[in-house]
């Protein structure tokens, strides 16, 4: 007799045939998407007429597509799949935990398995200030929530106006309304509008500002610029300072060495929190669990999401210093903010697998010891590509300035017009070849899984080389070079 379970064999034959041959439907899904899904961040009209790429799978570095086409995801999905696809333990621990305990909130006097044992060893990863967790669903939450917290420190300590954030323009923060408004994204004021108390300053982009100035001597001159605001505005109407360790989707924006530490040392001398979003850096991005650690600053609070889950489930949250939750918690009363899935058991369970992997794999120490170092002297060696005008990294975060000229000072390089969108034709030559790189203006950056190998480094080097060639003829193609 054969066993009960069998299915019949065309049903077994079809799902084999999804699995292995990856036959989808392609022209259909892109009608449905077209007609019902509105993405974020995208041109809907612009996207239609384009008809949109459906990813199916995914496994290591590499994704697969309703065609059948192999990518190299040199983006990490969006900055958060830092231990790669097709983790099954993580899908196991979800899967577990759902059977378990779904479901259950953090209000009225109660708590779940997973969110003790995930704040207990974020505290345990983070650097020594941090002995309490606050968790949110998103990394836009989680910067909602610090604009609430160190509103309601100040407020608590008596200091009843003290409610301005300084931020800096170019900066990412989330999407939210406040997110948007902390965040320096021209595109998104427009439409979303500021809020009061949010001020912003120039971003430390040496290839943009640096004109004339060593990088030290500009980190300087730009951590200056807080000063200044801190001063206009008035120290005593000054919450906290916001800023991405590294600026992420503003386009790998690496400050100068110079930078953070002067950043800290104007908070210090007015008394101001510090807040280090590391919703891209944290999670060994840059080489180290948290990037302040690298930065050499000791922030009050660390915005984080993506990576401590890898985008395996969403998931983010608030590291909250001794500083503001010494103030919360004994002068405290209640602070009344939270979210239904703050401290999710599932995302929980989901991070806490997904960091014993990053830690049992060692892939902070591989980054900052050896896959770090590899990817920065290679991803530097592009820089004799006609097309290169400047380059650099740091851990695995990359980016490199695409010119029409270049020149042996970066600032005299003679740059496309913007207009011409020259970033976005690189970005279709990449995404056309199987390669994912983002163009952030005439700005192409990287930030790839942590997993990745220096043979897969050298793989996805020559990937960006032919695809810079290839946009090289094409622009050759238009006269534009
Ligand atoms: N802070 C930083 C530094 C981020 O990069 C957020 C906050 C918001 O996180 P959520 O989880 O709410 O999205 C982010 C998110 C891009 C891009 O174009 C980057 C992000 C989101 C969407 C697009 O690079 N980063």
């Amino acid at each position: 007799m054969p066993p009960q379970s069998l299915a019949p064999a065309a049903a077994v034959l079809a799902s084999v045939k999804n699995a292995v041959n990856e036959v989808y439907d392609t022209a259909a899904l892109r009608r449905q998407d077209a007609a019902h899904y509105m993405h974020p961040f995208t041109d809907h009209a612009a996207l239609a007429e384009k008809g949109v790429r459906v990813m199916v799978r995914g496994d290591g570095i590499y994704l697969w597509d309703s065609e059948g086409n192999k990518i190299l995801d040199g983006m990490s999905g969006l900055w958060c799949v830092n231990v790669g696809y097709g983790r099954t333990s993580i899908s196991n621990a979800v899967y577990r935990q759902m059977e378990t305990l779904p479901f259950y909130n953090s209000f009225f006097n109660t708590t779940n398995i997973p969110a003790v044992q995930l704040a207990s060893l974020l505290v345990e990863l983070s650097p020594p200030q941090f002995n309490h967790v606050f968790f949110t669903g998103s990394g836009s939450e989680a910067n909602d929530t610090n604009v609430r917290m160190v509103r309601r420190y100040w407020d608590l300590l008596g200091y009843k106006g003290r409610h301005t954030i300084i931020s800096r323009y170019n900066a990412y923060h989330g999407s939210t309304v406040a997110g948007s408004a902390l965040g320096g994204m021209e595109g998104m004021h427009e439409q979303a509008g500021t809020m009061p108390g949010i001020e912003h300053i120039g971003q430390p982009n040496y290839f943009e500002s640096g004109m004339g100035l060593s990088e030290n001597e500009f980190g300087i001159v730009a951590a200056g610029w807080l000063e200044k605001k801190i001063l206009e505005v008035g120290p005593d109407k000054v919450a906290a300072f916001i800023g991405e360790p590294v600026q992420g989707a503003g386009g790998v924006i690496i400050p100068p060495v110079t930078y953070w530490p002067e950043i800290q040392r104007i908070c210090d001398k007015y008394g101001i929190l510090l807040i280090a979003d590391e919703v891209i850096c944290g999670f060994g991005r840059l080489g180290t669990w948290f990037a302040s650690e690298l930065m050499g600053i000791k922030p009050d609070l660390i915005t984080f999401a993506k990576g401590v889950t890898s985008g395996y489930v969403p998931l983010g949250g608030v590291l909250v210093g001794d500083r503001v939750a010494k103030v919360l918690t004994e002068k405290g009363g209640d602070f009344n903010h939270g979210f239904t899935y703050s401290g999710h058991p599932v995302a929980c369970a989901a991070a806490l697998e997904n960091l014993r992997i990053i830690r049992d794999e060692k892939l902070v120490e591989q980054v900052a010891m050896k896959t770090g170092p590899y990817l920065k002297a290679k991803f530097a060696g592009l820089s004799d590509h006609p097309l290169v005008g400047f380059t650099n990294s740091s851990g695995f975060v990359a980016g490199l300035n695409l010119v029409r000229k270049k020149a042996a000072n970066v600032h005299e390089c003679e740059l496309f017009e913007p207009s011409q969108g020259v970033g976005m034709i690189c970005r279709g030559h990449m995404f056309s070849n199987g390669m994912i790189m983002r163009a952030v203006g005439d700005r192409m950056i990287i930030a790839p899984p942590l997993i990745m190998s220096c043979e897969q480094i050298d793989e996805m080097i020559a990937k960006i080389r032919f695809c810079l060639d290839a946009t090289l003829a094409d622009l050759r193609q238009r006269g534009w070079v």
